[in-house]
């Protein structure tokens, strides 16, 4: 059978989850929705915005003149870093439980107009120490850390001033838990770290690989769920952003800039995404074979308007698609300047 286009299911190491792939699928004809393409570029300050430095913000407080990555804990946090919710024992159907952690916001730059892709490597590492730095703090008082940006309207961003967000909290998170386990098991089995293996069959086959430099590897994984998925990885151990040396951060910083900018070109807009960081767990517990990656999750299917939607089946089964893993990775080699 051939993977390119008959329909298969292919299982996410990671995580132990399956994806439905059906090739065959690519030729059926499109007619919905057709999104309003995004705007220009905005300029490096705007006045109405909660971000940019000097400005006040939405909960009152005033921004410094800030001249790098500005950090700040969110005015309307989704956890509180003190315990909330007595919990007590309930009926086992309706079990809840406390849960204590903070979220802060990580201002890239303070330009308001350029976004990861678009600032210099210099900039862009500032970001990556900003990152490691706020990962070491973070994990010294909480289980999990979760630096992640929602770029783009389309994924829900709503402050077009670049930033990413960075949440910490005292358990773990349903896919930091699957994530877990899957590495665990792995390196109880064969003593080896899972993603390292898995980047190894990879290397060996070629026909996922995005990009690469000296410490880092860009791929779609063979396990993707979303049209052009990737998993960015340091090619040695590394179980955490801040056990990144010097030369593996400033690879970082280029590296990234290659992939935003190959996703750029993709469709010729700034392509949103929901990327993120999982390092392994702190708090004190052993994560063995917990490899460092990033994912990145760009919601575009086929033009800078036409995005895929996780329903239907997906919602109510499991994960599909059409464009298979071999295919997008193809395409974001050709746009790799
Ligand atoms: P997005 O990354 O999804 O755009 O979220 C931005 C966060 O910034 C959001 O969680 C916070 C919002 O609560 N924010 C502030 O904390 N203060 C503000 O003045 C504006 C936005
Ligand atoms: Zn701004």
């Amino acid at each position: 059978m051939s993977l390119s286009e008959q329909p298969h299911r292919r299982r996410n190491a990671l995580t132990g989850d399956w994806v439905l792939v059906s090739p065959q699928r690519l030729q059926r004809p499109w007619q919905g929705a057709q999104e309003p393409a995004p705007r220009d570029r905005p300029p490096s300050y705007d006045p109405n915005c909660y971000l940019c430095p000097g400005n006040v913000r939405a909960g009152g407080r005033r921004n410094p003149d800030y001249r790098g990555p500005y950090v700040f804990t969110n005015d309307f946090p989704a956890l509180l870093p003190e315990a909330s919710g007595a919990t007590g024992a309930g009926h086992p159907l309706l079990r809840s439980e406390a849960v204590r952690g903070t979220c802060r916001v990580l201002c890239y730059s303070p330009d308001h107009g350029r976004g990861l892709a678009a600032l210099d490597d210099a900039e862009r590492l500032a970001v990556v120490e900003a990152w490691c730095a706020q990962s070491a703090e973070l994990r010294r008082a909480y289980r999990w850390v979760q630096p992640f940006e929602n770029r783009g309207e389309m994924m829900g961003c709503s402050s077009p001033h670049p930033h990413g967000q960075v949440w910490a909290l005292d358990r773990l998170p349903t896919v930091a838990a699957r994530e877990a386990e899957q590495q665990r098991r792995h390196w109880r089995r064969h003593g080896r770290a899972l993603l390292l293996d898995y980047l190894d069959l990879e290397a060996a086959d070629g026909a996922r690989l995005v990009t690469a430099n000296a410490h880092w590897v860009v791929l779609v994984p063979y396990w993707a769920a979303w049209p052009f998925e990737t998993l960015l990885l340091p090619r040695r151990a590394v179980a955490q952003l801040e056990d990144l040396d010097d030369e593996a951060r400033a690879a970082l910083a280029e590296i990234l800039g290659r992939l935003l900018a190959a996703y750029d070109a993709l469709f010729d807009c700034p392509f949103p995404y929901s990327m993120g960081w999982h390092g392994a767990p702190g708090g004190g517990r052993a994560a063995p074979g917990w490899q460092l990656h990033a994912h990145f999750y760009p919601p575009l299917l086929r033009s800078a308007t036409v995005r895929k939607h996780m329903v239907g089946f997906e919602l109510l089964a499991e994960v599909q698609r059409d464009l298979t893993p071999e295919a997008a990775a193809a395409r974001l080699r050709e746009v790799l300047g």
